[in-house]
């Protein structure tokens, strides 16, 4: 077997993750190689600091290079959905890409309803409508007044492109973007002529395990590095975060718990009947012909939002001393709607948190950074009564007797959050890695290179399943929640 190793670089909202699988005496063997934090910063709206990103990420293949003196066989870049960078014909971004949460797609996503309905739009794309999505972004473009016919490219397959790999949009990522058909690997033409949007301009749709090219340019000059395949995994990195769940059977869900927590299971087809409909679930793409059948729930954004506006405050609160202070706090006489649109947006999360309670008639909480561990207990509690009450409406909408819960991801390492889930739900909770978006991108690597597999295939999921396990096991085994 090829002994050289391989590089998954995982783009997240808070942090980005460059790590290295080497094989040591024939087992796997994962370091993280290069951690930097990101953030969305003010600069003509709510910005990414593409330049900032993208040194990192270069800073991180150079620190790969010069660890893996066996030199490296292949790159993959998986990262957040929905975000895109504009390019010029040289492949270059044309400025810093939106972030999701930047307000201008409240107009925009108004103003496209009135093109195309939103029922219309659901029955198209089976995709949960939520105005973060590219479609949304690409129309509020339009309407700023930017040139028809320029390029773009979801993040992650941006870097690909700037690496040296062939402009592409990978099928998982693809389906976030709501302008694809539903469960099928091409864009829907019917959304692009509502939105008056380019067609010509959307990039081609390519399976996950699909190489790309072969890195080039300055990097490609340190010899680790020379021949990398670049190869495009699920670069959604929550396709990527479930693929890296080595579960078998029919009786799982699971929670990609992060900044957001992406509530769900794999289904076979889509479910996009009007129940579904109804409680806004999405059908997204997924390894193996497989769709991750989920809800966007809030995350530790709640939590990261408060304690970011504590520091502000000048007190420094970490996530996990909040955790332990919260455990110690008895259940809150009344829990927080963590969904509500106004908690997904930036700045002063405990007064947007007092906001919602006022609506209520509830006394508002002390906002002050000594209070903080009522914050923490209140958002700990509400995300696991949420998720209890979304994994309802999972088992009735795909007919499963769900039995087992996988929690994945960062915030996977909150046992007390999960501890409450599995009170909440009575589900057996399993925590998965908190790096599992990094595990599915190695092994969709794994299983490509491993032979020549439709990528399409369900076999193929099963050969990222079986990777999976061996990445998982080499990581730490899965442990229950208690
Ligand atoms: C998680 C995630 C999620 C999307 C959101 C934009 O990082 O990719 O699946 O809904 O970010």
């Amino acid at each position: 077997m090829d002994q050289r190793a391989l590089i998954a670089v995982d783009l997240g909202a808070e942090s980005c993750r460059v790590s290295l699988l080497q094989w040591i005496t024939g087992a796997p063997v994962v370091t993280l190689v290069h951690r930097f934090a990101n953030a969305p910063r003010e600069s003509d709206g709510l910005r990414w600091d593409l330049g900032m990103i993208e040194a990192g990420l270069d800073e991180g293949l150079r620190r790969c290079a010069s660890i893996a003196t066996e030199g490296v066989r292949s790159i993959a870049v998986d990262g957040w959905a929905v975000d895109y960078v504009r390019i010029g014909v040289d492949g270059r971004a044309l400025a810093d890409p939106f972030c999701y949460r930047d307000e201008r797609t409240v107009e925009a996503e108004r103003s496209l309803h009135r093109k195309i309905s939103p029922e219309q739009l659901r029955e198209l794309t089976g995709i949960q409508l939520l105005r973060i999505n590219t479609l949304y972004q690409l129309f509020a473009d339009s309407l700023a007044g930017l040139p028809e016919g320029e390029q773009w490219l979801n993040l992650p397959e941006y870097i690909l492109s700037r690496w040296g790999g062939a402009r592409v949009s990978e099928y998982t990522n693809a389906t976030h973007t709501q302008l694809t058909e539903i469960y099928r690997q091409h864009w829907s033409r019917e959304i692009f002529q509502a939105a008056q949007l380019d067609l010509a301009s959307a990039p081609k749709i390519v399976p996950p395990g699909t190489v790309v090219g072969r890195l080039q340019g300055p990097l490609a000059e340190l010899s680790a590095l020379r021949d990398a395949a670049l190869i495009a995994p699920a670069c959604h990195d929550t396709a990527s975060a479930i693929a890296g769940i080595p579960a078998t059977g029919n009786d799982w869900a699971y929670i990609s718990s992060g900044t957001w927590s992406l509530v769900g299971t794999l289904v076979e087809q889509p479910h996009n009947g009007e129940a579904a409909r109804a409680d806004n679930f999405t059908n997204l793409g997924a390894v193996g012909d497989q769709i991750c059948f989920h809800k966007n729930v809030n995350g530790m954004w709640l939590i990261r939002q408060c304690v970011e506006q504590w520091a502000a405050e000048g007190t420094e609160w970490t996530v996990q001393d909040l955790v332990a202070a919260a455990e110690k706090l008895p259940k809150p006489d009344a829990l927080l709607d963590v969904d509500e649109p106004d908690l997904l947006l930036q700045g002063h999360m405990p007064r947007r948190i007092n906001a919602q309670r006022a609506k209520h008639g509830l006394a508002p909480l002390d906002e002050g950074a000594a209070n903080a561990p009522a914050f923490a207990s209140l958002i700990f509690h509400s995300l696991a009564a949420r998720y209890a009450r979304v994994l309802d409406r999972v088992a009735l909408h795909s007919g499963k007797r769900l039995k087992r819960l996988f929690v994945v991801g960062g915030a996977s390492r909150n046992e007390f959050l999960n501890r409450l889930t599995q009170e909440a739900t009575g589900l057996e909770v399993f925590r998965g890695s908190p790096e599992s978006s990094t595990v599915g991108n190695f092994a969709v690597q794994l299983a490509v290179l491993d032979g020549n597999r439709d990528v399409n295939s369900g076999v193929y999921g099963e050969h990222v399943s079986r990777w999976a396990g061996l990445l998982v096991a080499a990581l730490g085994r899965a442990s229950t929640a208690r």
